[in-house]
């Protein structure tokens, strides 16, 4: 039997890779010299697109695809994925969920944690030498803090029951009350970044959630606030939150995402008063190998005409 043909848009891990090939003819449209040429040389065969949470499938590429059945998607944010041009079209969507949220989870806390208590900083004080001059300066508490949470899905849940262990007092933002969750509900962001001391957004990506961490809720958080992005860059304009850090209108924050990935704003970079991440909250091996086989899980059931393990609506 020939083996299907599927496009794939960034590199994904050996292990991954090895049992595609083994299944597909695999094209790696990240490697090609000519992108728009390897694309209408390959075109015509390709049944299936894998690509990354970043890097999604836009409309251009999935219509340069006549016989495309189905996206797989190692991640569970799928705003990079043109999902009505999927729908209109009936190209099947899949992503992985769950697998990932309890390590996002623990990352926006580390960032946290971090951030308040000046981890790095304190690293390169020891390291450099400082220390034998003097003791460091003090830093921020984290344990019994108010934090908002924006975005109660599956990673803003994990991110309040962790916090919650740290004796923090949970309120969050997001379109409905989760009747079934114990803590505060707050419909404005604004007044959720008064009542805060710390923001952790988790929210998913896409137009409807672009930019709502603005200059605004930055002012309402206040000059000793907090803020951890764990979701997409694109929820919070990245311009006010550089000059709230730069102005220190806020305190600090933890950042894993950004505009532009991966040549984020070189500001960000000369800031002390911000932890940087390489978008990697679920880069664990664990959580990985765990993506991976979901991804390559979908595809099979796809090709086998069995149910999806993880279709996105
Ligand atoms: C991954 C992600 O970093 O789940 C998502 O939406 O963005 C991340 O988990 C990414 O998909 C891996 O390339």
């Amino acid at each position: 039997m020939t083996k299907p043909e599927i496009l794939l848009m960034g590199p994904y891990p050996d292990w991954d890779l090895s049992d595609l090939e083994e299944r597909y003819v695999v094209h790696k449209i990240y490697a090609a010299p000519d992108r728009d040429a390897f694309l209408t040389m390959h075109a015509p065969n390709i049944r299936a697109i894998a690509t990354r949470g970043e890097l999604g499938a836009s409309a251009e590429v999935m219509k340069a695809l006549p016989r495309l059945e189905i996206v797989s998607c190692y991640g569970v944010g799928t705003d990079a994925i043109d999902l009505s041009h999927a729908r209109e079209n009936g190209i099947r969507v899949t992503n992985t969920p769950d697998v990932l949220t309890a390590d996002v989870a623990d990352l926006g806390v580390a960032l946290l944690l971090a951030a308040a208590r000046r981890v790095t900083q304190a690293d390169a004080y020891v390291r450099n030498g400082s220390w034998s001059k003097g003791n460091m300066g003090l830093v921020t508490r984290v344990c019994g803090k108010k934090v908002g949470i924006v975005g109660m899905g599956r990673v803003g849940a994990a991110v309040a029951r962790r916090l919650a262990a740290f004796d923090c007092e949970i309120a969050y933002f997001d379109l409905a009350r989760r009747e079934n969750l114990p803590y505060a509900f707050i419909s404005d962001l604004v007044e959720l970044a008064r009542q805060s001391e710390f923001m952790v957004v988790t929210l998913a990506g896409g137009d409807s959630t672009k930019g709502v961490i603005d200059a605004k809720v930055l002012e309402a958080l206040g000059a000793e606030g907090i803020v951890v992005n764990i979701s997409r860059g694109s929820t919070v304009d990245e311009t006010a939150l550089i000059d709230a850090l730069e102005r220190r209108t806020i305190k600090a924050a933890g950042l894993d995402v950004f505009w532009n990935e991966p040549n984020i704003d070189a500001r960000l970079i000369t800031l002390e008063n911000v932890v940087l991440q390489p978008h990697h909250a679920s880069g664990t091996v664990e959580t990985r190998q765990a993506m991976g086989k979901l991804v390559r899980d979908n595809l099979a059931a796809h090709f086998a005409g069995a149910p999806l393990i993880t279709p996105v609506a």
